[in-house]
């Protein structure tokens, strides 16, 4: 493993501390990446100053080291494509536990939402026509829905350090990019569209949350906060939310 103090010698232009299971194998990745880059980066300037240097034609094994360099070069980029894909395969095929939290993920120019199933531990219906955040219903529960009536809805992300969470993520308006560099989490809200991804907090801390597309005007004051607590901490927050339910309208 290279030295992660060589790495955090360039902060703060190097990555957010990491605060996830699989973000410690793509940090190695990426250190060991940036290395190879390094190391081809100074070797083909060098090769460049000896051939300036040697005038009158390089040597015979010229020929031979150009393509035993060249075949190193292939092997390094097909060692660092098979451990990227499986890294990548992993978070996004393998899927989540049967025992992972479930938390809704909903953007919105300029807003990200999350939500919580309740004590029934499902999602309730939702309808556009609902839709009113400025009565506090920003992403159009329906409030005859029984399964609606116990969810929470919140600004902030609120996670138990050490469980895994199955993220589900949505859209109301344009596409939307969730991205939590302390996570090393990226994935699309595409309007119309659920997608999943899961990951398992491991360091408690307020990390933030971005939008990585261009989605407007407000795009850049699309952020939030990710809180990873304690089990303890989060059961408690849980309750403290749980306690303002919905009551059913005339809708
Ligand atoms: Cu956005």
């Amino acid at each position: 493993m290279l030295p992660e103090t060589i790495c955090a010698a360039g902060s703060p232009f190097w990555m957010p501390p990491n605060g996830s299971v699989h973000g410690l194998a793509l940090d190695e990745l990426m250190r060991w990446n940036l290395l190879a880059i390094c190391v081809c980066f100074l070797g083909a300037h060098l090769w460049l100053i000896l051939a300036v240097v040697w005038r009158r034609g390089a040597p015979r094994t010229t020929t031979t080291l150009r393509y035993s360099l060249l075949a190193l070069l292939c092997l390094m980029y097909l060692w660092m494509a098979v451990t990227a894909q499986r890294l990548w395969a992993r978070s996004r095929y393998a899927g989540p536990s049967p025992e992972a939290m479930q938390v809704e993920v909903v953007g919105e120019q300029f807003e990200w939402y999350f939500r919580y199933p309740g004590a029934d531990a499902a999602f309730g219906s939702t309808r556009p026509d609902l839709v009113n955040a400025a009565e506090g219903n920003p992403l159009g529960l329906n409030p005859r829905d029984l399964s609606s009536r116990d969810d929470i809805v919140s600004s902030v992300l609120v996670l138990p350090a050490g469980r895994e969470v199955d993220l589900r993520l949505r859209s109301i308006d344009v596409i939307h990019g969730l991205f939590i560099p302390g996570m090393r989490l990226k994935e699309n809200a595409v309007p119309g569209l659920v997608l999943h991804v899961h990951f398992t907090p491991t360091t408690p801390g307020t990390y933030p949350i971005l939008c990585s597309h261009v989605c407007g005007l407000g795009h850049a004051r699309m952020q939030a906060v990710l809180s990873v607590v304690s089990p303890a901490e989060f059961d408690t927050w849980l309750a403290s939310h749980s306690s303002a339910q919905m009551e059913p309208q005339s809708q």
